[in-house]
């Protein structure tokens, strides 16, 4: 391993680039991982009305966490396998209800201290999610944006509670738990009246947004989205509705890879929206015709928003999130592969040589600027991930696979 490395990176050297650097700064960056990839988004609530919103999980293969201690494991399993240090995101109903039912209007930061226990053990910081989706209050397709006033209110109260129970979660962990919203509200059919949903939903986001929390505490995110599955042809909270919501606001907007058109580039709303904006949070997922939550692949989508991540030089600023749901292949291998894309795509970024290509740019010399955004494509990428995993005390990608497999036959397979 070490001399396709050293080769590597005397390779990088020529071009100005510190493989070392890139490893410091890589390791300080952060991904808050999904717990909803370990048990096809159920949680744990007494009372299931099995996945709605618009959101599918299809596959069933064996091994699914069915309790909280089984997701626990399999959790801790996919942080020994990722480089860096990175967070855990958890969703409403992943909370520890005991035996009675306790409603979404009900639950409490109570529910959550196992889970906050556990983080401070694991080393882990916690960001969460308000549940509006797998409800029978759902049932009609819509939460905040419901011309029914209790409906709103049920739900409003629920993400009332869920603001409460991030806000408890960052003061114990000492880090701002990021509180993401998204709701699937929307409809199959274009709607005649696409102005009222969306002042319930405005009226309702001001309610939910008045109770006031440290920043240091809580921080708040919202979440746009295209379309959906029975919601095709109008969603409430799309991305202009959001964006303008969030920068009016001061609330974080948050992109989803999965929810734009195909032709959309997320890459290029970095940018645009950190003019505006202090913080976006971003969903690392792959659309794929009209899902939205396949496990990430190093494809172009991945390589450019992680480079303009990377190039904005607001690394801080942008937090980066994993969303996807795959039951049809191993839900560790799923969960791991994903991540490592997302670092992958972030080293690759951070090995490209920033300096000759800004300068090829300002001096007018397009030719030199595509020729090297071409040529870093065949320097040796893998042996300095491989180096890179190495020296973090995770195993490489071939090693990776091995894991999963002996933790399948391990763990999962005693679980029917
Ligand atoms: C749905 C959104 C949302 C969910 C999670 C489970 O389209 O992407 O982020 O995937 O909240
Ligand atoms: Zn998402």
């Amino acid at each position: 391993m070490n001399t396709s490395y050293n080769l590597a990176r005397s390779k990088y050297r020529e071009y100005n680039v510190d493989t070392e650097k890139t490893f410091k700064i890589l390791s300080t960056i952060p991904l808050s991982i999904h717990c909803w990839q370990g048990d096809d988004v159920t949680g744990f609530e007494k009372t299931r009305t099995g996945l709605s919103g618009g959101i599918q999980v299809t596959g069933n293969y064996p091994g699914k966490a069915r309790n909280v201690a089984e997701l626990r494991a399999d959790l801790h399993k996919v942080y020994q396998l990722l480089p860096g240090k990175h967070r855990l995101n958890l969703h409403a109903i992943y909370g520890e209800f005991g035996s009675k039912r306790v409603d979404r209007n009900q639950i409490e930061p109570k529910h959550f201290r196992g889970w906050i226990d556990w983080a401070k053990d694991e080393g882990v910081k916690l960001d969460f999610n308000a549940t509006l989706f797998s409800h029978p209050k759902v049932a009609s397709g819509l939460t905040l944006s419901s011309p029914d006033k209790s409906i709103r209110e049920f739900w409003i109260t629920h993400v009332r509670r869920c603001r409460r129970i991030a806000a408890d979660m960052g003061k114990s962990l000492n880090h701002p738990c990021i509180h993401n919203l998204w709701i699937p509200d929307g409809s199959k059919d274009a709607p005649v009246d696409r102005y009222s949903p969306r002042k319930y939903l405005k009226d309702a986001l001001d309610k939910i947004y008045r109770d006031k929390y440290p920043s240091s505490q809580m921080k708040d995110a919202l979440e746009s989205k295209l379309f959906g599955i029975g919601s095709e042809s109008y969603v409430v909270g799309s991305h202009e509705f959001y964006l303008g919501y969030c920068l009016k606001n001061n609330k974080i907007p948050c992109l989803d890879l999965g929810h734009f058109h195909p032709t959309e580039s997320v890459a290029d709303k970095i940018s645009a929206i950190l003019q505006f904006s202090d913080e976006i949070l971003l969903h690392m997922s792959r659309g794929v015709r009209w899902d939205s939550d396949h496990v990430p692949v190093l494809n172009d989508e991945v390589r450019t928003v992680t480079e303009e991540i990377i190039r904005s030089n607001r690394i801080k600023d942008i937090h980066i999130a994993l969303d996807f749901f795959d039951a049809s292949i191993n839900r560790i291998g799923a969960w791991v592969l994903g991540a490592r894309t997302v670092l992958k795509g972030l080293l690759m970024a951070l090995l490209q040589p920033a300096e000759l290509m800004r300068k090829a740019e300002s001096s007018g010399d397009h030719f030199s600027r595509l020729a090297l955004t071409e040529e870093v494509k065949t320097i040796p990428f893998g042996p300095v991930w491989d180096y890179y995993c190495h020296k973090s005390g995770v195993p490489t990608d071939a090693e990776v696979i091995k894991e999963v497999k002996t933790y399948e036959k391990q763990v999962l397979s005693n679980r029917n």
